[in-house]
């Protein structure tokens, strides 16, 4: 696994390889972090930026570790059972829970970037993990 990088005083890996939602949580939990939970428009927006520098200034596509997959419409963290405290929906249009199958949170590259999307959690896209210790 790549590195841990340091932004606004957290550990973030960015894994720029297609899976799923659930696999995306087991691998980041598996290397001592959980699967990115941004909490602020400066942490949600580091950590895209970051990520589109690493993919020569496109823009990502990545989980982000918030679902509504117990209760349709209720996104929570994947690390503990609270109501998201923030969120940067794609405005008007997001969550969609299009075809009543969407209930896995990610940073979707076709929106401005930082933007979320709610999608199907067997899709296959990359990842961030974050954790609050480098080592
Ligand atoms: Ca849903
Ligand atoms: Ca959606």
């Amino acid at each position: 696994m790549a590195v841990w990088e340091e932004i606004l005083g957290n550990y973030y890996q960015f894994v720029n390889q297609p899976v799923t939602f659930w696999e995306a949580v087991t691998t980041c939990q598996a290397s001592g972090g959980k699967l990115v939970e941004p909490k602020s428009v400066e942490v949600n927006q580091a950590v895209a930026e970051r990520f589109s520098a690493m993919l020569g200034y496109q823009k990502p596509s990545y989980w982000i570790g918030i679902t509504d997959i117990e209760h349709e419409g209720e996104f929570r963290y994947v690390s503990e059972p609270l109501a998201i405290q923030f969120h940067s929906w794609f405005v008007q249009y997001e969550p969609s829970n299009s075809d009543g199958v969407e209930h896995c949170a990610h940073v979707w590259d076709l929106f401005d970037l930082g933007f979320w999307n709610d999608a199907i959690c067997s899709a296959h896209i990359g990842f961030v993990c974050e954790r609050n210790s480098p080592c």
